[in-house]
């Protein structure tokens, strides 16, 4: 069965790095599973893109002939199939499970928000102070311990981690917790090749569009 990563052919400067394909190479890196990529294209995303991502999003993967879309679903499914992603013991998997629900539902749900106003440049920002606020609670969290479950690294950890890598967020959030948690996790091989296969992936679009 292949295991295919879906990301877009192509985009701007500003968001490579950062596109969520990132966390399922991650993953995939991390529970050493063979996979490959594939583009769609930014610039049309027609019925076909539409149909595996309703919303016109990326990533999304397929495994064989299960194709789903969510980063944090793909996530799940990926960790269920390695015990270095999400451990086999029940309280275990529960903690994990708690805690990618968290990086998605309560810190990502109020940092993307907060990010796109901060992007409008006003000084004001409506969300600082619920942003602030939950970033203190995962701080709380993060100075009792190195990792969000199961005593070590899980899935929960790459995906918080990769929420709270966003530059304008770091620095907003000003934390010697949050930064050193980040710094810890993102210090992964398993990240560090993801992150550079991902800008690779889109310079050779930069350099197949240059020659056409
Ligand atoms: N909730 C979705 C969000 C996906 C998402 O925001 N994808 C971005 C790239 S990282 C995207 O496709 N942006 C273009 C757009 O929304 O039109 C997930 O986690 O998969």
């Amino acid at each position: 069965m292949t295991l295919t990563v879906w990301t877009y052919d192509w985009v701007p400067e500003g968001p490579r790095g950062y596109v969520r394909d990132l966390r399922l190479r991650w993953a995939l890196e991390e529970a050493e599973l063979a996979y490959e990529v594939r583009s769609t294209p930014f610039e049309n995303r027609g019925p076909d893109h539409l149909r595996r991502q309703p919303f016109g999003q990326a990533p999304f993967l397929s495994d064989g002939d299960i194709t789903m879309f969510e980063s944090g679903a793909c996530l799940l499914h990926i960790a269920a199939r390695s015990e270095r992603l999400m451990p086999s013991d029940p309280a275990g998997a529960a903690e994990t499970l708690q805690w990618v629900i968290a990086a998605l539902n309560s810190i990502e749900m109020v940092t993307v928000p907060w990010w796109f106003l901060s992007l409008s440049g006003d000084t004001e920002n409506g969300l600082a102070g619920w942003a602030r606020q939950r970033l203190a609670h995962v701080e709380a969290v993060l100075q009792e311990r190195d990792w969000l479950a199961a005593s070590r690294f899980t899935v929960a950890d790459l995906l918080m981690a990769d929420v709270l890598r966003v530059p304008k967020l770091r620095s907003f959030a000003a934390s010697p917790t949050l930064e050193a948690y980040v710094e810890r996790v993102c210090d992964r091989p398993a990240f560090r090749k993801a992150h550079a296969d991902q800008i690779a992936h889109f310079e050779a679009a930069d350099r197949a569009r240059r020659k056409t």
